[in-house]
């Protein structure tokens, strides 16, 4: 397969300053007729190449006459032009029902609807399909009334009509320029929940949220949160929404979480739908996350788009700096940030350590889909938070500024944003921009050393080699630090923002009355692993004591890792200290619920296998299992008392609700671990008498972990009570996937012939293949039988959507993390899926990488 290079990028041979499409839509047969009014792009001779993805031209024509003067080179139509501008019209019918890809115009519970990022519109129409191309988009839609009685595009509607034999059409102009990849049509039996935004300068927005009339109740809390992103873009960038109309389509089968074409978001409908009866809080908040998120892209991704692939983070490092931070400001910002991290430790991390390890800004691909990463996205992000963090709020706005105001309607690279930062900024990221180029996550060192009335601070940098980068240079590791006296418990300094450059730095601190206590990468202000010189009790003193709610999060997690490790390598059984810091932190009634649900919970198997050389899944998962009954039973009275504290009021979707429903269930966990004979009633009870999905999905899955004979009746209850609701049919199946039971391997072979399973929906495979696969102690069963199933699922997927069966190689991947056994035995799958004929080039190079 061929390897696209970011050095060899050159500008586009011809330009396309406006389209005209013309689409007869059928689920069967498609037409497709498309006017491209197209320039020479400077002095050469070179031909028209338009990209194209199993497509036949039925016609072409240039300057109105049809042509035979064209020919195919591969998938893609060349056309030999003799002037600087010419008109090319062509012609090809698609077949959308019988495209598994979900890539491009596809059919899905009905209705027709698109899919163009990265390089799906050259699978609708012949085009230069690359961000740098943009045009001015004029769309003409027809098809049957009754059965698509709904037409949308992007932009504004200008004209809509009727046509003899049950048909009629819609047009739709978009004035702004775009690149194709932000296309997009649907056509469907809709219905809209509708609203309107008055923009800070008076105008006047409609606002629709689409779905299939059975859902529309379902959609109050995404238009919610589509007003509040609008006022928020506002309020904090100065970014005001620009056509008359906003769109979002809720999609049941769909790759990605959602996509943000101008003025017509397409979204799985798993972040648009909500209600108190079928979404947990975690969906509401990934919901207006992600509404947030893919209408931050109109000004971060589509008034200022990406010169080329490479470019990726640009938009969307940017763009989830930028749901992250609004999310932060809906509510609590401490546990937003914990949220982030344990989400960026868990997939970030792990893909920065392995073998598919790529810089944020990536030198070259074979498949772009196989790029929409944890890096790309969530490292991204870090980058954004640090240089925001260097910048302060003031200059980051100001620059942020430069940058809109410079690039719109352009292009750009991420070169471009950072320029804007240092100017804006005033300050030289030379150095810094290392973060878009190094690939692997930052190791510090910190060791703080008492001498009398000083302390002396060591930090030492290392950047580990990643593929096809041996040798690393000394990254910009912004660093908020803070001292606290281990006595007195009082801040010893302010807290400081250091920029760590070297390879080693010292750092003194004079004038100390006590033993002073380092509390270090306070908010997590660099993305990188730290290792200190801190004692049990360091810890244990931070986690009742820091004034950052990050960092007393982080000492706890640190202690309660520290004394896991332990466990798994020497066998160690105390938790006296673990348990203490617990209880402090659980009976302090000055902290938020989510809060301290969040600090008590351990961390992930996966998480402690990170820190290990070799991982033992069923060392680790017995370790942790041993603390958390030991939790359970020291603190027991403890827990029953956050249980019911939490249990009282019906449902509200706030912070303080959330957070008593999340401690409830943290709660429910840690009192089912200490083998309390009630314990499998109080889950069931959980379970039945719930009024929201949180707390059921909360008493299911604790009873699924479990070996009471209630944990059938709830199982079988709950999916007679959600038959034919695909979203939560995918919360049973991930339920019985991440079971930590011994049986799970053979559970989960057994629910891919349930008659709900199938591989053509992403996210039923996901709930199943992908969650099953990150259950660190199921999957790595060391019979290998995970890793055979789950190749032989891939295998499957790939047939119908490698996009998506590409995405869950990660797992596999992992090899060297662990022993040669098991090393062999995922080797060997990877080299099976690697050798079946016909492999996508998306699974060819995840696998293929996954193998060096
Ligand atoms: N660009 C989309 C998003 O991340 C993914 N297709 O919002
Ligand atoms: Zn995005």
């Amino acid at each position: 397969p061929n390897v696209t290079r970011r050095e060899d990028y050159n500008e586009p041979d011809w330009r396309v300053p406006e389209i005209a499409l013309d689409l007869d839509l059928d689920p069967a047969a498609t037409r497709v007729r498309t006017t491209l009014w197209v320039e020479r792009g400077g002095v050469h001779d070179r031909p028209l190449r338009l990209d194209g993805d199993g497509l036949t031209a039925l016609s072409v024509k240039v300057d109105g006459a049809e042509t035979m003067d064209w020919h195919m080179d591969g998938p893609n139509l060349v056309v030999p032009l003799s002037g600087s501008a010419h008109t090319i019209e062509t012609e090809v019918e698609i077949a959308p029902e019988r495209n598994t890809q979900l890539q491009g115009l596809y059919a899905s519970s009905g209705m027709l609807c698109t899919q163009c990022e990265a390089e799906g519109f050259r699978r609708i129409t012949f085009f230069p399909d690359r961000p740098d191309v943009l045009s001015r988009y004029k769309v003409k839609l027809t098809a049957d009334k009754t059965r698509f009685p709904v037409l949308l595009a992007n932009g504004d509607p200008i004209a809509q009509g009727e046509l003899d034999g049950g048909k009629h059409w819609a047009e739709w102009h978009d004035p702004f320029l775009k690149p194709s990849y932000l296309f997009a049509l649907v056509a469907g039996d809709l219905v809209a929940n509708r609203g309107t935004f008055t923009t800070m300068s008076g105008r006047e927005v409609q606002l629709g949220i689409w779905v299939r009339a059975p859902d529309l109740a379902k959609t109050d809390h995404a238009l919610h949160a589509l007003k509040l992103s609008m006022a928020w873009d506002e309020k904090v960038y100065g970014r005001e929404y620009d056509l008359d109309v906003f769109n979002i389509v809720a999609v049941d089968d769909f790759n990605f979480g959602a996509m943000e074409n101008k003025g017509l978001n397409v979204f799985n409908s798993r972040y648009i739908l909500a209600d108190p009866d079928t979404a947990t809080d975690y969906d509401y908040d990934a919901i207006a996350a992600v509404v947030a998120h893919e209408y931050f892209h109109n000004w971060s991704g589509n008034r200022v788009t990406c010169r080329d692939w490479f470019q990726l983070s640009l938009k969307e490092g940017f763009t989830v700096f930028r749901d992250q931070s609004f999310s932060a400001d809906q509510g609590s910002a401490a546990v937003k940030r914990i949220e982030d991290v344990r989400g960026l430790r868990a997939s970030q991390f792990p893909e920065d350590a392995g073998p598919l390890a790529h810089p944020v800004r990536p030198d070259e691909y074979i498949e772009i889909s196989n790029f929409y990463t944890a890096t790309i996205y969530n490292k991204g992000a870090e980058v954004i938070r640090m240089m925001a963090t260097i910048l302060g709020p003031e200059k980051f706005r100001a620059a942020t500024d430069l940058y809109f105001d410079r690039f719109d309607g352009t292009a750009a690279t991420c070169e471009d944003f950072v320029q804007c930062m240092e100017q804006a900024g005033g300050v030289d990221l030379t150095q810094f921009r290392r973060w878009y180029s190094q690939a692997g996550t930052p190791r510090v060192s910190a060791t703080l050393a008492q001498e009398g009335g000083r302390a002396r601070l060591s930090l030492r940098q290392l950047v580990p080699p990643t593929p096809g980068q041996p040798v690393k240079e000394p990254m910009v590791l912004p660093l908020k630090l803070k001292l606290f006296g281990g006595f007195t418990g009082r801040p010893m300094c302010d807290e400081q923002l250091i920029l760590l450059k070297e390879d080693a730095q010292e750092l003194l601190f004079e004038n100390l009355s006590e033993t002073p206590v380092l509390s270090i990468n306070r908010g997590f202000s660099a993305p990188i692993v730290v290792e200190t010189n801190r004692t049990a009790k360091d810890l244990a003193f931070l986690s009742a004591h820091d004034d950052d709610p990050f960092a007393r999060y982080e000492a706890m997690q640190q202690l309660m890792l520290d004394t896991l490790v332990t466990s798994v390598t020497n066998g160690g059984t105390d938790h006296a200290a673990v348990i203490e810091a617990v209880r402090n932190t659980l009976t302090d009634s000055a902290l938020d619920r989510a809060f301290v649900a969040e600090a008590v919970l351990l961390p992930s198997d996966s998480f402690i296998g990170d820190q290990m050389a070799v991982v033992e899944p069923e060392a680790i998962f017995r370790a942790r299992e041993a603390l958390r009954a030991d939790l359970g039973k020291a603190l027991e009275a403890e827990w029953r008392a956050a249980y019911e504290g939490s249990l009282a009021n019906r449902f509200e979707y706030s912070p303080s609700a959330k957070g008593a429903r999340r401690l409830k269930t943290v709660s429910l966990g840690y009192i089912a671990a200490s083998g309390a004979a009630d314990a499998d009633q109080l889950a069931f009870d959980q379970f039945s008498l719930a009024d929201n999905m949180t707390d059921r999905q909360g008493g299911l899955t604790t009873l699924v972990n479990g070996a009471s004979p209630l944990r059938e009746e709830a199982l079988e209850a709950f999916y007679q009570r959600y038959q034919g609701n695909g979203l939560v049919l995918d919360k049973w199946f991930q339920a019985q996937a991440l079971s930590t039971r011994e049986d799970t391997a053979e559970m989960v072979e057994r629910l891919v012939a349930h008659r709900d399973f199938t591989l053509s929906n992403p996210n039923r495979a996901r709930s199943l293949i992908g969650a099953f696969s990150v259950n660190q102690r199921a999957f790595h069963d060391v019979s290998g039988r995970g890793y055979r199933f789950v190749a032989d699922q891939l295998i499957a997927l790939d047939k119908l959507n490698p996009q998506t069966a590409a995405k869950l190689i990660p797992p596999l991947g992992r090899w060297k993390r662990f022993d040669e056994a098991r090393a062999a035995k995922m080797r060997a799958e990877l080299e099976r899926i690697v050798a079946t004929p016909g492999l996508s080039k998306d699974m060819f190079e995840q696998a293929s990488k996954s193998l060096d």
